[in-house]
């Protein structure tokens, strides 16, 4: 990727974008423009808050999933996605920005999260449909995110993408399951593709020409592709998937374009994207207010952490004095 033109760049600046053009790993103690710790900031404090957020519709399954296999798979990918979230906060920490100031962002819609979690999640084939398409398409945006810019960020996306990858697969297995069964559950499993093929092409952002961020970020390599790159490979790649599965993309414009090897596919409603991402998507309310209340219950826990730390740092001054 070749640097942005800009003859206002300082020599601070040409520097820095030379570094990554080398391919050159910036870490936290280098020098960098606000702009783009801003929008590391921005993007990993967004990708932590959609880990979190993104643990509701799938925890609302854990008690009600169908064989004890399943449920100790479920609450597993659950904790996996806690911990994703964690890896990120601690990403964007090294930063200089607090945890306790994303989750105030997050609480008053300064920040946002993946729109895809706005979803509500009715029967239990919808957990295969988030494993195979929301993981799928997760993978699809950060294995490139493996070689982003910012050594934090790429380091904790390493082991990001190999338990989003189990996560892919165990979905996959759910909805062939499903698919092989009684004509009820082959329903279901058509039910929940039909509702979450759309909001799943939505992750990967507006289109190119809409996206405000893309330019920017790819010549630091904050992002590795477009988004409609990425779009346009997820669906090369789970078209297949879903004929396998014997199941139909709710999409009567999809075809294969012989001639570019790629599928031609309807865009998703970005007049619905944009609602969502608004804040007025069918679960927006529910899912904030459920982060706001487990922020607000969990703070005799944070009080009682603080308490301990400044006792022990207390006790060391005593000691050290
Ligand atoms: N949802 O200029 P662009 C997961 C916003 S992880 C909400 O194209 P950018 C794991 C965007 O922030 C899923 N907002 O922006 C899991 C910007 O608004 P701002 C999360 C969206 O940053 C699985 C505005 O629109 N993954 O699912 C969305 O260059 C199962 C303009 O857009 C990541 O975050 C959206 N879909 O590209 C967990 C990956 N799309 O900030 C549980 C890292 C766009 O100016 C269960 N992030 N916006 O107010 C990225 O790669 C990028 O941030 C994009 C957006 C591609 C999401």
């Amino acid at each position: 990727m070749a640097s942005t033109e800009n003859t206002e760049l300082s020599e601070q600046e040409i520097a820095f974008q030379a570094r990554i053009d080398r391919g050159e790993k910036i870490e936290p103690k280098d020098w960098m423009p606000d702009a783009y710790r801003r929008s590391l900031i921005r993007q990993i404090g967004q990708h932590a808050h959609s880990e979190i957020v993104g643990q509701l519709p799938e925890g609302n399954w854990i008690t009600r999933a169908p064989t004890l296999e399943r449920k100790a798979n479920l609450l597993a990918k659950v904790q996996d996605e806690a911990g994703h979230g964690l890896y990120l906060y601690c990403a964007a920490e090294t930063l200089g920005i607090t945890r306790d100031e994303m989750f105030e962002m997050l609480h008053n819609g300064k920040m946002k999260y993946s729109s895809i979690f706005n979803y509500p999640t009715l029967t239990w084939a919808d957990m295969g449909a988030v494993g195979w398409l929301v993981d799928g398409a997760a993978i699809m945006n950060q294995v490139p995110l493996q070689r982003t810019s910012y050594g934090p960020y790429a380091r904790a996306m390493v082991r990001i993408c190999k338990e989003e990858s189990f996560h892919q697969r165990q979905g996959f297995h759910i909805m062939m399951t499903m698919s092989n069964g009684s004509g009820e559950q082959k329903r279901m499993a058509q039910d929940a593709l039909n509702r979450f093929w759309y909001p799943a092409l939505m992750m990967f952002g507006p289109s190119d020409k809409d996206s405000v961020h893309s330019a920017q970020s790819m010549a630091w390599k904050i992002k590795m592709n477009s988004n409609d790159e990425l779009r346009q490979k997820f669906v090369d790649e789970t078209v297949p998937q879903a004929e396998y599965l014997g199941l139909t993309i709710p999409d009567d414009q999809l075809s294969l374009d012989s001639d570019t090897g790629h599928y031609r596919f309807s865009e998703p409603d970005w007049e619905e994207f944009h609602q969502v991402i608004n804040g007025n998507g069918p679960c927006n309310e529910e899912r904030l207010n459920a982060r706001i209340k487990a922020w607000d219950d969990g703070a005799w826990v944070r009080e009682g952490m603080m308490a301990h730390a400044n006792k022990r740092s207390a006790k060391k001054q005593v000691a050290v004095g």
